[in-house]
């Protein structure tokens, strides 16, 4: 199973702001509880976050229903769970590789695992896109404007990573591509949302 990397980024690949993600963009927020959460019947997918992801989603969103959730933290004593509430399938991990490994290890505790997808933030894309071979597709929501130039947190620039011939690692698929792999319609082209311009954009690693 390989493993998708889902982000939301600036052309300058800004990806928040003091802690938070620096729109709010209800119909991307809704393409990617959709393309996250799509998985056939008897199985489900991982969602792996940093802990201060986590720790920035509304508490009424979180753990993010209908996916099991991995929290990576160097912290065994983290609450994850300060309210209390009934908390099911989720789980603290600390690397993202033994995240990465309980996503994939059938266990009657959990349900079959469809697809991975790593949702952040700065530090676990940063890990999982500087060990080669690890992410082998990234589902980026290209934001083209306004720049939202205070963005504080960022994502790596992976269009510049190169194999051993100097040919680009990283190819966009076309929209196509995208709708068949999510599992239904994603629009092409430019999207306008709360006068924020987006691209819903696919890339996966070359073989
Ligand atoms: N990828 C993309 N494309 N857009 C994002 O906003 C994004 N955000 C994160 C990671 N990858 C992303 C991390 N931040 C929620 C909040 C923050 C967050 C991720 C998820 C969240 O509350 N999600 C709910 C949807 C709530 C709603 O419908 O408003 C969920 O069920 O997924």
């Amino acid at each position: 199973m390989g493993i998708t990397i889902i982000v939301a980024a600036t052309v300058a690949n800004g990806i928040g702001h003091r802690s938070r993600l620096p729109w709010r963009l209800p119909q991307e927020m809704a393409y990617f509880a959709r393309l996250t959460s799509n998985a056939p019947a008897g199985s489900m997918n991982a969602v792996i976050m940093g802990r201060k992801t986590w720790e920035s989603i509304p508490g009424k969103f979180r753990p993010l229903r209908g996916r099991i959730n991995e929290i990576i933290t160097r912290d065994e004593n983290f609450n994850s769970n300060p309210d209390n509430k009934p908390i099911v399938q989720t789980y603290l991990q600390g690397s993202l590789q033994s995240a990465i490994s309980h996503a994939r290890t059938p266990a009657a505790t959990i349900p079959s695992v469809h697809r991975c997808f790593i949702v952040g933030g700065a530090s676990i894309y940063n890990e999982a896109m500087s060990s080669s071979f690890l992410v082998d597709r990234i589902l980026l929501t290209r934001v083209l404007s306004p720049a939202f130039e205070d963005c504080d947190i960022f994502f790596p620039e992976f269009r510049e990573q190169k194999d051993t011939e100097g040919k680009a690692i990283w190819e966009r698929a076309s929209n196509e591509e995208l709708q068949v792999w999510a599992g239904f319609d994603v629009p092409d082209g430019v999207q306008e949302e709360n006068g924020v311009h987006y691209e819903f954009q696919m890339w996966t690693r070359k073989p």
